[in-house]
C-alpha cells in the first residue's frame, strides 16, 4: 500500500490546556514519526511526498473566509506584538449575535473555533496544508484506479468543520479527500470514521449532502469529547437526511461490542452504493490510550482492517488520532496490514 507523508508536519507543535495549566499537546510530532517508522518496518510499501495544491482546493469543504483566516492567523497574531502560540479565549455562543466577522485576530480566533484545542504557531499553516495535501494526493491516487492508499496526515482533521478548527484539527483532511473523489468522478463516497472521538467536523461538512455518507463509531458524546455532537439521532438534514449515521458506544467498549457496530457500518456503506471509501483512522480506541476510553487491543486493529477489506471498495485511510506513541505505529499499521490480508 502506498503511503503519503510530509515531514512538514513537525513544523507544528501545539500546546493544550490540561488540569488548569498549559502544557505540550498530546498531539505531537513523534506520533507521525512513530507511524512512519512502523510503515517502513512492516514494509507496507512505497512512501511518497504529497503533491502541492493551491489553497483554493480547500474551499468547498471549508468556507473561503475560514481558509484565509487559517493562512494568515499567525501573521495577524504576531502583528499585535505577541510571540506565544495563538489560542481563542472568547466564543460566539448562543445569545451572542456573531453577525459580522471581527477585524481583530482575537475575535476571529473565537469565531473560527469550537474549543481551545487547536493552537496556531509559526509552522502551523505549513504543517496543516501539507497534511491536507497528503489527503488530496491520496484521493488522486485512488481516482486513478489504485485499490488502497494511506495518507499519514498530521495534524488530524475530523474535528474541523466547514468554518471552524478544534480538537487538534484545522483542515478536514478526510472531507477534502472525499470532496476530491467526487470532483474526480466518484458518484457516491462513504466516509467511515473509527477514531475514538466523533468526527463532528466531517459530519458538519456533509450533513446536508446525499452523495457523501458519513458513518462514525465513537465514544458516547454524553461522556466524551466533543460532547455536543455524535448522538444517534443526528441523521442528516434536507437532501442529506439519512446520509449520516452515528454509532456511539459506551466507555470501556471492547471488540465484542465494537464488531457489531463495524458490521452495521458496512451495511450502511453497501446500501449507500459508494464507489470509494475514506477511512478516518484514529487508533485512540486503544485500551491504554491517554485520552480515549475504549479497550481495543493491538490484534483487534488487524481485525478491523480485515473487516473493512470485506466492504470491497477502493479505500483511502486518513490518519486521525491516537496518543500512545509506543503503540501508535503498530496499531495503525495493523489496520492496513489486516486490510491487505497480510496479517
Ligand atoms: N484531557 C483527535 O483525536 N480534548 N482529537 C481532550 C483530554 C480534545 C481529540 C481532553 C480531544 C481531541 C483528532
Ligand atoms: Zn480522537
Amino acid at each position: 500500500m502506498l503511503t503519503i507523508y510530509s515531514s512538514h508536519h513537525s513544523l507544528h507543535q501545539g500546546v493544550e490546556l490540561k488540569d488548569g495549566a498549559i502544557s505540550e499537546s498530546f498531539e505531537k510530532p513523534v506520533r507521525a514519526e512513530a507511524i512512519l517508522r512502523q510503515v517502513k518496518a512492516a514494509e507496507l510499501g512505497e512512501v511518497i511526498s504529497p503533491t502541492h495544491y493551491e489553497r483554493h482546493h480547500y474551499v468547498g469543504a471549508h468556507s473561503e473566509r475560514y481558509v484565509e483566516f487559517l493562512a494568515h492567523a499567525w501573521d495577524e497574531w504576531t502583528a499585535t506584538g505577541r510571540t506565544c502560540q495563538a489560542l481563542p479565549l472568547v466564543w460566539p455562543v448562543r445569545g451572542l449575535p456573531a453577525t459580522a466577522m471581527p477585524q481583530f485576530i482575537d475575535g476571529k480566533l473565537g469565531l473560527f473555533s469550537m474549543d481551545a484545542g487547536s493552537p496556531i504557531n509559526a509552522g502551523t499553516w505549513d504543517a496543516v496544508s501539507a497534511s491536507a495535501n497528503s489527503a488530496l494526493t491520496g484521493a488522486e491516487v485512488l481516482s486513478k484506479g489504485t485499490n488502497a492508499a494511506f495518507a499519514l496526515c498530521r495534524p488530524p482533521g475530523h474535528h474541523a468543520g466547514r468554518e471552524y478548527m478544534g480538537g487538534y484539527c484545522y483542515l478536514n483532511n478526510a472531507a477534502l479527500a472525499a470532496q476530491r473523489c467526487v470532483q474526480q468522478g466518484a458518484r457516491r463516497v462513504a466516509i467511515l470514521d473509527i477514531d475514538f472521538h466523533h468526527g463532528n467536523g466531517t459530519q458538519d461538512i456533509f450533513y446536508e449532502r446525499k452523495d457523501v455518507l458519513f458513518v462514525s463509531i465513537h465514544g458516547d458524546p454524553g461522556v466524551s469529547f466533543p460532547y455536543f455532537s455524535g448522538y444517534a439521532d443526528e441523521r442528516g438534514a434536507g437532501e442529506g437526511l439519512g446520509s449520516n449515521l452515528n454509532l456511539p458506544l459506551p466507555r470501556a467498549t471492547t471488540f465484542d461490542l465494537y464488531e457489531p457496530a463495524l458490521l452495521q457500518a458496512g451495511v450502511a456503506i453497501a446500501q449507500h452504493g459508494a464507489d470509494a471509501l475514506i477511512v478516518s483512522l484514529g487508533v485512540d480506541t486503544f485500551e491504554s490510550d491517554a485520552i480515549g476510553h475504549f479497550r481495543l487491543s493491538t490484534p483487534d486493529f488487524t481485525r478491523i482492517g480485515r473487516r473493512i477489506a470485506t466492504f470491497g471498495l477502493p479505500t483511502l485511510f486518513v490518519m486521525e488520532g491516537g496518543y500512545m506513541v509506543d503503540e501508535i505505529g503498530v496499531n495503525a499499521v495493523n489496520v492496513l496490514l489486516g486490510f491487505e490480508g497480510r496479517a
